[in-house]
């Protein structure tokens, strides 16, 4: 089965109301939203391409190097520019749709050939006195607007024409992707369900002297299997004090007995991505010391978790899983002040250092304010976000007893803000310790 945008449920139809909305709210002006352009990995290689995820989720279009523009003023309310079709390109990359290919299956009112951009875009452009164009995010796009710009303000006069005004459309665009749909939940869902069946497998694999890289190998395998066509972002597998450089992806040490497996990763159905964490022995059973840590963990990252409803400031999210981590290490005479004290002067830093949420969506760190007014974004129903907070102990960092060193353990969720309350989208993700311990055996 050919998984793509219209065997799946986001339909043309779901693409042309996000357009719509978002042509209602910027009605004064002209919207313009190009594509990602492919990239040279090295000679005569690109890097594999993903569209741009803003673009996508207004249009459904895979190709790269198109431009879409939306106008609430026009009868012919979007346009898009495409690359032409090419049968010689069809021979070496696959078909381009072409002009016509954009009109009759992705639903644009027009379909025009890129190499027509610059001259088209100038008589869109001459209807209003506002574009919405976020400048600065594509090198090949920006110097076009920038001559239409500078056109327009050179003949302004004699014309008795204002100036083209310039506004960023991306604030518009966040807030509609930071509340997800019914359609979108499922989406994350299915990537969820299938991440679940890869962090399984690795469970199963893991064992002593086998590399990180095979063991990221079979989780993987099970993503592509599950119907996943690539990953969210780069998977960390991590064993060791490898755990505890955050972003660690080179997934190239042996595994020891004596050491965690931390495994952050995340299938990509359909363009939407999960992004979950878990830490498991790899001699299959916690010692005494990595469990101690790990209950911390969990305990920090449960009762997060319990108080996400409507309403809820995101940041009091970070603030629960912080409070309990310090009291942990407190009980474990790891950290040596008051709990107040510890927070103030930020004690806990060296162990846990991120942040506990970000939003999810069709990136992993998906857009989104965090604070508006100057306040923590309050929690609405359809916003999904994760839940990760961590105790990290690398080789290097200084009181520590040793028998905590080389311990670093995440626990990561995807959550959805439901109309009273919340849902554990991976809650089928195995990470109390004797669930994990039994699937280890
Ligand atoms: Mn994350």
């Amino acid at each position: 089965m050919k998984i793509n945008s219209k065997t799946q449920n986001i339909t043309n139809d779901i693409f042309k109301k996000r357009r719509n909305q978002l042509i209602d709210m910027a009605s004064d002006g002209v919207l313009i939203i190009p594509a990602m352009h492919s990239s040279i990995r090295n000679n005569d290689v690109d890097y594999e391409f993903r569209q741009d995820s803003s673009f996508w989720y207004f249009s459904g279009f895979e190709e790269p190097d198109a431009v879409m523009v939306l106008d609430g003023k026009s009868k012919k309310k979007y346009t898009m520019f495409v690359n032409p079709y090419d049968p010689d390109m069809a021979i070496w990359v696959g078909a381009r749709v072409g002009a016509k290919g954009i009109e009759e299956d992705f639903g644009a009112d027009k379909g025009i050939s890129i190499n027509k951009l610059k001259e088209k875009l100038y008589e869109i452009t001459e209807q209003h006195e506002r574009i919405y164009y976020s400048f600065g995010d594509d090198p090949i796009i920006d110097p076009i607007i920038k001559d239409i710009l500078i056109k327009r303000r050179q003949s302004s006069d004699r014309r008795n024409k204002n100036p083209l005004e310039i506004k960023d459309p991306s604030p518009l665009i966040n807030e509609m992707r930071l509340i997800k749909s019914k359609e979108e939940i499922n989406l994350i869902q299915t990537a969820i369900d299938i991440t679940e069946k890869g962090f399984l497998k690795a469970m199963q694999f893991t064992k002593h002297d086998k590399n990180e890289f095979e063991i990221q190998a079979v989780l993987e395998y099970e993503f592509r299997a599950g119907g996943s066509k690539r990953n969210g972002y780069p998977s960390i597998v991590a064993s060791g004090s490898n755990a505890c450089t955050l972003h660690y992806i080179e997934n190239n040490s042996i595994l020891k007995n004596s050491e965690l497996l931390l495994i952050d990763a995340g299938a990509e159905f359909n363009y939407y991505t999960a992004d979950i964490t878990r830490t498991w022995p790899i001699k299959g059973i916690f010692d005494k010391e990595q469990r101690a840590i790990y209950e911390i963990v969990l305990e920090a990252q449960k009762k997060s978790i319990e108080i996400i409803k409507p309403g809820v400031p995101i940041a009091m999210i970070h603030q629960k899983a912080l409070e309990i981590i310090v009291q942990g290490l407190i009980d474990l005479k790891i950290l040596n002040d008051t709990k107040e004290n510890i927070l103030e002067n930020k004690d806990y830093i060296d162990y846990f250092m991120h942040g506990t949420s970000h939003w999810l969506g069709i990136d992993v760190h998906d857009v989104g304010n965090y604070k508006q007014n100057n306040k923590s974004t309050i929690l609405k129903p359809g916003m999904v976000f994760t839940v990760e907070p961590g105790i990290y102990f690398g080789e290097n960092i200084k009181n520590i007893p040793q028998k905590y060193k080389n311990i670093g353990i995440r626990i990561e969720d995807n959550i959805l803000v439901t109309e009273s309350s919340h849902k554990i989208l991976s809650n089928n993700i195995p990470k109390e310790i004797t669930d994990i311990e039994r699937i280890l055996k």
